[in-house]
């Protein structure tokens, strides 16, 4: 399977796993489920045919483990990202003291005003570390880091999940918790 194709495959599974799986008549479960070979006949069906080890092959060479599938079931699902609402079920997690959130400096002065607020998706996105999260602000533009006080906000009593592919999910971050800038 050429590069070209794995990200077409991976950009069709996002469209319709996290965004709109109306478009092509799936439904998902709660849990954001769906059983493999429905998604695959819906995907003929509207046309865009996925082979199996084509599906298998996007699932395990995603460059940030974006989908997973659940072998036992047949079920796949997007690991996190969704707009659509679905409760991934995963357990809360203690975060560690600090967290970061990739940004671009045309949105700080609403973020430190109302602080990070998942706009679009069901949960605001958090890093581990710099890096990644500068990755994620570069999406739109010249990439501002904000260091987010984690650990004092789950003193505070807000949940933190972490994903199945390791980015941390909260439902958002108030302004007091943002703590530095940083591009
Ligand atoms: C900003 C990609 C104004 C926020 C990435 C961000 C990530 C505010 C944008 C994942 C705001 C939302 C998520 C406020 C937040 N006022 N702007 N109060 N609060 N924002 O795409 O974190 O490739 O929904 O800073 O790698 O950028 O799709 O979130 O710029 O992991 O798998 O509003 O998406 O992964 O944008 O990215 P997004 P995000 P995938």
């Amino acid at each position: 399977m050429d590069e070209q194709r794995l990200i077409r495959v991976s950009k069709y599974l996002s469209r319709h796993l996290r965004h709109r799986p109306e478009r092509i008549g799936i439904r998902l479960d709660e849990h954001g489920w769906v059983a493999v070979p429905e998604l695959l006949r819906a995907a003929a069906r509207h046309g865009f045919p996925i082979e199996r080890a084509e599906l298998e092959t996007a699932v395990a060479a995603n460059d940030k483990r974006r989908f997973a599938l659940d072998a036992r079931t047949d079920r796949i699902r997007a690991q996190q990202g969704h707009s659509v609402p679905v409760d991934l079920d995963l357990p809360p997690r203690e975060p560690p003291a600090f967290l970061f959130h990739g940004t671009v400096a045309r949105f700080l002065p609403a973020i430190h005003r109302e602080g990070l607020r998942p706009m679009g998706r069901h949960a605001v996105h958090l890093s581990t570390d710099r890096d990644t999260a500068l990755r994620v602000g570069a999406r739109r533009g010249r990439a501002v880091v904000l260091t987010i006080r984690s650990g004092e906000m789950h003193r505070d009593g807000h949940v933190f999940q972490l994903s199945g592919n390791g980015v941390w999910l909260v439902a958002a971050v108030p302004p007091g918790y943002v703590a530095g800038d940083r591009s």
